[in-house]
């Protein structure tokens, strides 16, 4: 598309964005609190291809990068891939085709980027990763990496454990792991966060690791292969998300086990329902992996644009909940 069609897009943009400005002085939404006049930037037009919405985390992604592109008064090209990487390619594409300024997304997989960055690099687009990372060995793809410390939650985790066997007296741990999407960074680094954390107790025995791509149904199905299998054998149940951990948690039930008693169940993202969850004792340790990556993101953008240098990696501080801990104190989650 030339700079035309992408001149009369912005402006139509430009044009809504100054009616919502109006409409908000006359109706002031608290919502739209905005960020100092100088920081924002109408003319910043910023693609972003999102995986899908496949978990309460994703969508509370989702929600906060186009809070914050409207906060910081930013174009948001928003593309919802529905969890299949030719989409985000394809939606990527677009964005060069409309030549936008920043390309960011968060990549469902770690391979398979090479052509289509190469494609943007070749554009002249700078491109932001957030919240997931791409495996390659061309130089100068990506500008940055907005997201997690998975590895560090997965550490998190294991501790936990072993914090946890400690108090109970236990002389033998077998866990099961079901994992998120399979060669996505998330479920890498969570894996090996956890197994690097528990490698030098020998109580540790992980049965066996499933792969239920972060999804509630999945983790259900997981579950229940997993009972049918190992049966009263499980002592721990380490799901990489919540969705997955919720799935499995009634599965659990129906196999006549009372999950955070017979089996402890740890889990990652931190969303509302599980923390709701873990303060009834059916979870017993939640890893917070945030999903507000929108302020980084935009304010990343804004510093491209200008041709500043941006930081390489910027990762959120993130807790861990558990029942070591005074639950009632946990803030609301807001995703
Ligand atoms: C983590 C994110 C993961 C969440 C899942 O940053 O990539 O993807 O843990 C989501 O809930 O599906």
């Amino acid at each position: 598309m030339d700079k035309q069609i992408r001149r009369r897009f912005v402006k139509r943009l430009k044009g809504l964005t100054i009616l919502v400005s109006c409409l908000s002085l006359i109706f002031p939404v608290s919502a739209c609190k905005k960020n100092d006049s100088s920081q924002n930037d109408p003319n910043l037009l910023l693609g972003f291809s999102q995986i899908g919405s496949e978990s309460a985390w994703r969508i509370g992604n989702t929600n906060d990068i186009e809070q914050q592109a409207e906060n910081y008064g930013i174009s948001l090209m928003f593309e919802n891939a529905n969890q299949k990487q030719e989409n985000q390619i394809a939606a990527i594409r677009r964005f060069i085709a409309y030549k936008v300024d920043v390309i960011a997304f968060s990549p469902i997989v770690e391979d398979g980027w090479d052509n289509v960055l190469t494609e943007a690099k070749d554009a002249g687009i700078p491109v932001i990763l957030v919240d997931r990372d791409i495996s390659t060995e061309k130089e100068g793809l990506t500008t940055c990496l907005i997201g997690a410390d998975f590895y560090k939650e997965g550490m998190m985790a294991g501790e936990y454990l072993i914090r946890k066997a400690d108090a109970l007296g236990l002389d033998h741990v077998n866990i099961v792991e079901i994992t998120g999407t399979d060669n996505s960074t998330p479920m890498r680094q969570r894996q090996a966060g956890f197994a690097d954390a528990i490698a030098g107790d020998e109580r540790m025995q992980i049965l066996e690791s499933i792969d239920g791509d972060f999804l509630k149904s999945r983790g259900a199905e997981c579950m229940r292969s997993l009972l049918e299998k190992y049966g009263d054998e499980i002592d721990v149940v380490y799901s990489h998300n919540d969705e997955m951990t919720l799935g499995a948690l009634p599965e659990i039930e129906k196999a006549g086990f009372v999950p955070g008693k017979d089996m402890i169940i740890i889990s990652i993202d931190g969303g509302q329902e599980a923390i709701d969850v873990l303060k009834e004792g059916k979870i017993n340790c939640v890893v917070e992996c945030t999903p507000k990556l929108g302020k980084e993101l935009m304010e990343t953008a804004l510093k491209l644009k200008k041709g500043e240098t941006v930081e390489e990696v910027i990762h959120p501080v993130e807790q861990i909940f558990s029942d070591e801990q005074d639950l009632s104190k946990i803030e609301p989650r807001g995703y």
